[in-house]
């Protein structure tokens, strides 16, 4: 059984990440629309990776007897000026996103509940390569300026790059 503020807490997060999901799926369309192919693939999946997470946690809390609440999102930006700003909303995003499970966590050892706070621990190492990742994405774009050569490669590199591939590169 969960307790009134855990459940509370766990609610708040799965807008989160279903927020998160949506934005990541207009900024997709957007990427698309704008050329992109490789870009909006990686955003395609990264929209899809934060329903999963979204799940995980409906799923958890049902298991838990949990009243779970599925909350109306608010509509998503639908443009950007450039790959460059859209990279850093997500990086932007992503950081709240960090803060928000940490607070969760937070709620979880003042109520003592210690089965949430095992469960929240993968969230905690997906946000931390998740940050990392949108920040490898960043520093790329920084480097090649308006270079259209290296834009072509980035685009079409981009499509394989995930969370795992860049843990990988950090840990080389
Ligand atoms: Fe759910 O990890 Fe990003 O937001």
């Amino acid at each position: 059984m969960l307790s009134k503020k855990v459940e509370a807490a766990l609610n708040e997060q799965i807008k989160m990440e279903g927020m998160s999901s949506n934005f990541y799926l207009a900024m997709a369309s957007w990427a698309e629309e704008n050329g992109y192919a490789g870009v909006s693939e990686f955003l395609y999946k990264h929209s899809d990776e934060e329903r999963f997470h979204m799940l995980k946690l409906i799923k958890y809390m049902n298991e838990r007897d949990g009243k779970v609440i599925i909350p109306a999102f608010e509509q998503p930006r639908s443009d950007y000026d450039a790959v460059k700003q859209l990279f850093e909303e997500l990086y932007k995003h992503e950081t709240k996103v960090t803060q928000s499970i940490g607070e969760l966590v937070g709620v979880c050892l003042d109520e003592k509940d210690f089965t949430t706070h095992n469960f929240l621990q993968w969230y905690v190492s997906e946000q931390l390569e998740e940050e990392a990742l949108a920040k490898t994405i960043i520093d790329k774009i920084k480097l090649m300026g308006d270079d259209k050569s290296a834009w072509y490669h980035f685009d079409r590199d981009i499509a394989s790059l995930t969370v795992t591939s860049v843990a990988d590169e950090g840990a080389a």
